[in-house]
């Protein structure tokens, strides 16, 4: 187990304090990671701003949030990034996600709950990895229409946002060749310490894989059968049967119905639906352990219209909004009194 550093431990103590002190319950650290070469599609790097734009910030600090926001991430351009195998851009990849890494583990020894706006789902290796640094027990609660976990050589595309889980899990490790910049990443979950939520469309190799491991999935229709409350009930069951951990929250915006999130890389139809996708975040937050959670794959440039870029955005506000504290019954301060004439 990594040790934190004595001044670490001090400051996430203080940052704690200071928010407990004036009744805020959460303390959210932003890190923007405006990337997109773990697939083919320009604009998803516009992402974090776009989000921020919806007005994350003022929203969270709206609702008693002590908000820090890193700003966004700056990625060197990588020459000579030819394929490894099919797989495509390993170095561009592998390097942003050693800074998004590096970034997390900051925001995490700071004290805060960390949220990382991408960019597309390579990044998830990175924001795990950094998070697995500093609470290694963690948790993933992944949701997603898809499972993200081709390894590189059962990757039908090659594109590394369909692969980030396949580099994380301890129990695939001997399937992964080593590729350029990736030598650095450790596995650091476990199969039992992962749930999928809002599945739809899985490669065959990957549901494979996810059997082969007995990884716990929620598919679209176990979210039709079940109810997305009892899907979420199973969910911290399964997590939690031994410890309470921490949970790392990778959320997907293609998990929600297209409808909602139009503005997307890889869309699929039958998605969750806006209640379920917020029901997720209200629910997983009030177990207290919210640790850290990635909000990827927004991408404006594939809105039709910009309505359709805004409403994916401000959906993914709402998500994470819902993450820390929102609650549709409403709310008020503790200290509040009705005014007398
Ligand atoms: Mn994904």
């Amino acid at each position: 187990m990594m040790k934190m550093h004595s001044r670490d431990a001090a400051r996430a103590a203080l940052t704690l304090l200071r928010a407990l002190l004036r009744r805020q319950l959460h303390s959210v650290g932003i890190v923007g990671a405006p990337f997109s070469r773990g697939q083919p599609r320009d604009g998803v790097q516009r992402g974090p701003d776009v989000i921020r734009g919806a007005g994350l910030v003022r929203k969270l600090e709206g609702q008693d949030c002590m908000v820090k926001d890193y700003g966004n991430l700056i990625f060197e351009e990588v020459s000579n990034d030819h394929p490894f195998g099919t797989t495509k851009q390993p170095r561009a990849v592998g390097l942003a996600n050693k800074q998004v890494a590096d970034a997390v583990q900051r925001v995490k020894n700071d004290g805060y709950t960390c949220v990382m706006l991408g960019g597309d789902h390579s990044l998830a290796i990175g924001s795990i990895h950094g998070h697995a640094a500093c609470r290694p027990e963690l948790s993933v609660v992944w949701v997603d229409a898809h499972a993200d976990i081709n390894t590189p050589l059962t990757s039908p595309t090659g594109n590394i946002h369909g692969q980030p889980m396949s580099y994380l899990i301890h129990e695939l490790h001997n399937k992964i060749p080593v590729m350029p910049n990736f030598s650095w990443i450790q596995p650091c979950v476990t199969a039992k310490d992962i749930v999928y939520i809002g599945l739809r469309d899985v490669d065959p190799e990957e549901h494979y894989i996810l059997k082969h491991l007995g990884i716990k999935t929620f598919s679209m229709t176990e979210v039709d059968s079940l109810g997305i409350a009892r899907v979420m009930e199973q969910t911290c069951d399964h997590i939690f049967s031994k410890i309470k951990k921490p949970i790392h929250l990778s959320y997907d915006i293609d998990a929600l119905d297209p409808s909602l999130a139009p503005a997307t890389g890889t869309p699929v139809i039958g998605g969750l639906t806006y209640r379920e996708g917020i029901y997720i975040t209200e629910y997983l937050c009030q177990t207290g352990l919210l640790s850290a959670i990635d909000i990827v794959e927004v991408n404006p440039k594939l809105a039709k219209r910009e309505e359709e870029a805004q409403l994916t955005a401000s959906v993914a506000v709402d998500l994470v909004l819902g993450c820390f504290g929102r609650v549709r019954e409403g709310s008020h301060r503790a200290d509040y009194k009705i005014p007398e004439p």
